[in-house]
């Protein structure tokens, strides 16, 4: 039985809303249901497994539509979907009623129930979210049943507020594979049939790195999985380290060339180190230079101690100084060098 797992697709996010890419963004978390549809009909799927949060929020009627179109492009794939704590089902959701295709099961108990495919020898079991929060644990005490058939577990959650989960119990229940979704870096247990997809498109610029969805194969005797980076850009750190000689314009031709790397990704810029103390950080010019998400400046000024010492023996700057001189923990030479700023800022 082949497969693709696609979780927190989060459909009708518009992440960065505001910024100049806000709407590129928007269009490309639409994009990633066609791409994953496109995925299953190039890998020969036998079901599209979607373990929650498909919707960013209740869909509303015309996100049902686009969605069931985009399921009648599959060739042969038949969906499985839960609903997660985003896309929660409620008694008069329309998600809960419209139709979404033949071949589309949207498993809408609260407690596990299944759905049994005899061509493929395959059940998927599963459960919907009807509240935002579910702290039970409710995927702990499982287990697979021994018939003969493959089992397969949908699952969303794994924080205290969102079903908690023991990675280790989960490992023995004896599933044949267990798609787990709510968490949006993708994570893969080594040499378990288990594994988070993540989201197809990272969602706030946290999601830091490639995202993508999963594809694999269940036999009974074997399994495989594999990694596919379908995201249109990722989030990527940036970290330039300034030094007392690092100049303005060093720093932005450092930030532009980081740009020019990889022109889809999108920044976030750290400045660590220490820089001199004329040295003046325009955050607002650096962040105008390109796709930066943002520019977090950590570094600090590069004081001469001794000269600081002879000029302000007698006063509180002198004094301050003196009561870090001897003490080299990382911690005391932060406060230094923190309390420094400010009672120069002061002086
Ligand atoms: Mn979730």
């Amino acid at each position: 039985m082949k497969f693709v797992h696609a979780a927190d697709l989060h459909i009708g996010a518009t992440p960065e809303a505001g910024r100049p890419w806000g709407r590129e963004r928007a269009g490309a978390v639409a994009l990633a249901l066609p791409k994953v549809i496109e995925l299953c009909n190039e890998t020969d799927a036998d079901l599209l497994l979607i373990p929650g949060d498909l919707f960013d929020r209740q869909p509303l009627r015309k996100d049902l539509r686009e969605a069931a179109y985009n399921f009648s492009r599959l060739k042969k794939a038949q969906v499985v979907i839960i609903a997660g704590n985003h896309d929660f089902l409620s008694e008069d959701s329309p998600y809960a009623s419209f139709d979404l295709g033949k071949h589309v099961h949207l498993i809408k108990t609260a407690n596990l129930s299944s759905v049994w495919f005899p061509e493929l020898n395959t059940e998927v079991h599963g459960l919907s979210y009807y509240s935002h929060v579910i702290r039970q644990p409710l995927y702990d005490r499982l287990r697979a049943p021994r018939d003969g058939r493959l089992h397969i577990l949908l699952a969303h959650g794994g924080d205290a507020e969102h079903i908690p989960v023991s990675y280790s119990h989960l490992a023995e229940s004896g599933f044949d594979y267990v798609a787990l979704g709510h968490i949006h870096q993708p994570r893969v247990f080594k040499g378990l049939p288990m594994a988070y997809s993540g989201s197809p498109e990272p969602l706030d610029r946290t999601d830091l790195g490639q995202r993508g969805c999963l594809s694999g194969e269940v036999t009974g005797e074997s399994f495989s999985l594999q990694w596919h980076p379908i995201a249109s850009s990722q989030y990527r750190e940036a970290a330039i380290t300034v030094r007392p000689e690092t100049t303005e314009s060093e720093i932005r031709e450092r930030i532009i060339s980081e740009l020019r790397t990889r022109p889809l990704d999108l920044l976030c810029v750290r400045l660590t180190g220490r820089r001199d103390p004329s040295l003046q950080i325009d955050a607002d010019a650096l962040l105008s230079l390109g796709r930066i998400c943002s520019l977090s400046d950590e570094t600090k000024v590069d004081y001469d101690l001794d000269a600081l010492l002879r000029d302000h023996r007698d006063d509180m700057i002198g004094k301050y100084i003196l009561a870090f001189k001897d003490r080299d923990d990382p911690l005391s030479e932060k406060a230094l060098y923190y309390g420094l700023d400010e009672l120069v800022k002061g002086d």
